[in-house]
Formats: C-alpha cells, structure tokens, sequence
C-alpha cells in the first residue's frame, strides 16, 4: 500500500484532482481508494472510501463550543488527530495498492499546524509520498511562483516526505505559458531572466534572493503539468509517483 497526501492552497484543485487521478487509476485497472481528511468540505467530486466528516462534524463544533466557521475548521483538524488511530484502521481495512488523501481546502489547517503532520506520521505505517500543487494561473506570475515556490519548500520542510510537484490546472494556459513556468522549474537561469524582466524594485530584490535561498538548499521542484479537466500529464505524473513509491513498478504487483 502506497500513500499519497495531495496538497496545495485553498482552490488549486487538490480535489478534482484527487477525483480525476482515482478515475484515471481505476480506469488503468489499478486497486486506488481514497480518503477525505476534510472535515470541513461540503461537497466532493468523488466518492471517499474514508470520509473525515464521519468522525467530526464542523456545524456541532460551532455549536457546542461558540466558534464561527474559521474557528471551527481550526479545532476540527486538531480533533481530527485524536481520531488518527479509527482513521488508520479504516485506511488498512481497504487493503488498497494506492491511497489517495485530499486534504483541508485551506492548506494551513493541515501543512501549518501539528495536527497535520501528526496525522501524516500516524496514518498508517506504510510509504508515503506528497503532491504539492502549483495553481497554473497564479505561477504565471513570477511573484506568485517564487512565493508558491516558498510555501512548497515550507510544506517539505515540515512532512520531510517525497514531494511531487505539480501544475495544476494547466488546461487554463496556452501551451506556451505551460512550457515557461515548467522552463523556470527546471531551469533557475530561466526564473531568474523572468523576474529581472517582469519585476521591479523590492519586488523584483525580494524574489532574486527568495529564489536563490531556495537553490541554494539544493531543493528541486520541476513541475508536471496535470489537467483533471482533460487528463492531460496524468501518464507523467503517474510515473513520477511509481518512481517515488515503487521504484519505478507499478503500484500493484
Ligand atoms: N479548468 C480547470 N479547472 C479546475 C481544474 N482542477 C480544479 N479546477 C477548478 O478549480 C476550483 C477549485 O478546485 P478544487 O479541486 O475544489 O480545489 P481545492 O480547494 O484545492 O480542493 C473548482 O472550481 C474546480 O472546478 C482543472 O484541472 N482545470
Ligand atoms: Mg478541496
């Protein structure tokens, strides 16, 4: 069984791309299940076969203890860590090769708190892997990139797990646009020209020496384009997870 957290800001598409990548599994015959760890989520694009909101209700939180929805959401993830034991249990009945996790809407509720990576440790005893998603839209710009950039190294920092790094939502660019913010993900020379181009002042200052802080870590972020609208790079992200998780194999033997 393989385990994989997908994570990103509030609206970068975590879960139509949980529902997108589950089907596209399925479909590629592969045993996937899929966990809801947000307690907070109204509606989903899929069916969780383990369900948070099974265990903690947002609206009695706000009933019970006084709190308004923000309030709330931040006590539902660290109840949520009390329930880890139920929820692991849940997750190893389903004997699944691959275990899609989406996780809160907003991404502080569980990269930025210490229930979240408790809950990440404790989630069973098997491999772990994440997705970290760069909204296609908003890297466009090389502020929003070099900050994404930030909060991608910030999430690494705090699981220390196998990161993947994805563009999702690359649907909503021209072709073009893709191919630049993957350029500046495998190339610094590349970001560096875009924010001497694009940015100026204590912007343009800021971002150069965010940047550099970043390479200089020796972290890497090369990113795979995904749709979860058309499927496009669900071959390549696909393999750059069986690398991750399975060495290269398919995620059932
Ligand atoms: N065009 C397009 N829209 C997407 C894609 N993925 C998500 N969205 C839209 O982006 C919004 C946020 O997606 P959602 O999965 O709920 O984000 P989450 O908050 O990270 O779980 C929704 O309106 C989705 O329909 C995609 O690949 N292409
Ligand atoms: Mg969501």
């Amino acid at each position: 069984m393989f385990i994989v957290f997908i994570i990103g800001t509030a609206g970068s598409g975590k879960s139509q791309l949980t529902a997108a990548f589950s089907e596209w599994l399925m479909l590629s015959k592969q045993d996937v299940a899929i966990v809801n760890l947000d307690p907070g989520a109204l509606t989903l694009p899929y069916r969780p076969d383990v369900d948070a909101r099974d265990y903690i209700s947002v609206d009695k939180i706000m009933e019970e203890y006084g709190l308004g929805p923000n309030g709330a959401l931040i006590m539902a993830a660290d109840l949520l860590a009390e329930e880890i034991e139920n929820i692991s249990k849940e997750v190893e009945d389903l004997k699944s090769d691959i275990v899609l996790v989406d996780t809160p809407g907003q991404m502080e509720l569980f990269a930025f708190r210490a229930s979240g990576p408790y809950i990440a440790s404790e989630l069973t005893r098997e491999p772990k892997a994440i997705v970290y998603l760069f909204d296609a839209v908003f890297s466009l710009n090389p502020l929003n990139y070099v900050s994404n950039l930030f909060l991608s190294a910030a999430v690494y920092n705090r699981f220390l797990l196998p990161q993947v790094h994805v563009l999702s939502k690359c649907d909503l660019l021209s072709e073009e646009d893709v191919n630049k913010i993957v350029d500046w993900s495998a190339n610094p020379k590349a970001l560096e020209a875009a924010i001497e181009q694009k940015l100026e002042g204590t912007k343009r200052l800021l971002s150069r020496n965010m940047m550099k802080a970043i390479y200089q870590l020796g972290l890497k972020f090369l990113l795979i384009p995904v749709s979860a609208k058309t499927n496009e790079g669900m071959v390549n992200f696909n393999m750059a997870l069986e690398r991750i998780l399975a060495g290269g194999d398919k995620y059932t033997y």
